[in-house]
């Protein structure tokens, strides 16, 4: 019961503290696994603006924990044998690594996260399971012998054609940290990241607006409606903006329309036109 009790704080401190050096003399049961001592915790950023593990190399002592934290996307941390990249380890060793698809979307506050406690120093290679991420060498190697191991295992990945998911969950713990403590800072918000920075206003408005092929507001709402997004943004009266064309429209030679913004009417006005 001690030992349980030990356990539950143990498990409650490597939540709240990602980047913390905890020290411990008792044993500690984690994620199925009895560690002699919890050295550290190593936090490692799964997925994000790329499909990437950082670092993908970690060199671990027994009894630290490697903390995956799960950013943009949808990734898993999946074990395979080094000349089997993109297949899951599991399908003949029963308690290889696997986190199960673990999401980050936008807005949200929290981090799940992976803690998987370093049972062996042997070497150990991991992959993303979902989609294309492993061909795109999402991959990452744990106590590697030598520099060149991640690049002929990343290699291999990029050889094979698809992956293979992994099943039960297995050699660590899913759980959130708060997304203050994480080692990340989140992609932004898709329909942010697709809105185009707003141009310096041109001399001459005027000039801009004659050579789109549509400058009217109804336009551009359309453009942008057809798209499949939502586009609210404040940009100063004169400043041009580039939309993608509506899939009704055709120009040829082009996918975007660039829309001055109009003048706002002299009821809305603050300060009287320069
Ligand atoms: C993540 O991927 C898994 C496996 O493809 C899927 O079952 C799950 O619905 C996905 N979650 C999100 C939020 O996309
Ligand atoms: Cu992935």
């Amino acid at each position: 019961m001690l030992f349980f009790a030990s356990s539950i704080l143990f498990a409650a401190a490597v939540t709240a503290l990602p980047s913390r050096i905890i020290s411990r003399q008792e044993p500690v049961e984690l994620g199925g696994f009895k560690i002699a001592a919890a050295n550290k915790i190593i936090p490692v950023v799964v997925g994000g603006p790329q499909d990437t593990f950082v670092p993908n190399t970690v060199a671990a002592a027994v009894g630290d924990i490697i903390q995956f934290q799960f950013s943009n996307g949808n990734h898993t941390v999946t074990q395979s044998a080094a000349d089997s990249p993109c297949q899951p380890l599991q399908a003949t060793v029963a308690t290889a690594i696997h986190s199960g698809h673990i999401p980050f979307q936008d807005g949200q506050t929290t981090v799940g996260t992976f803690n998987m406690p370093v049972t062996s120093a042997d070497t150990m290679f991991l992959y993303c399971a979902t989609g294309p991420h492993c061909q795109e060498g999402q991959v990452m190697v744990v106590n590697p012998t030598d520099n060149q191991q991640i690049v002929d295992y990343a290699k291999g990945a990029q050889s094979t054609t698809s992956s293979v998911d992994g099943t039960a969950v297995s050699g660590g713990t899913v759980a959130s940290i708060p997304l203050a403590d994480a080692a990340f800072v989140p992609a932004p918000a898709q329909d942010q990241a697709a809105a185009p920075p707003a141009a310096e206003a041109p001399a001459d408005p005027a000039a801009s607006a004659a050579s789109s092929s549509v400058a009217t507001d109804a336009a551009a709402t359309s453009a942008a409606t057809a798209a499949g997004g939502t586009i609210t943004t404040t940009v100063a009266a004169g400043a041009t903006i580039t939309l993608p064309l509506a899939a009704d429209v055709s120009v040829p030679g082009t996918t975007t329309v660039v829309v001055t913004v109009p003048a706002p009417t002299a009821a809305a006005a603050e300060t009287p036109a320069a």
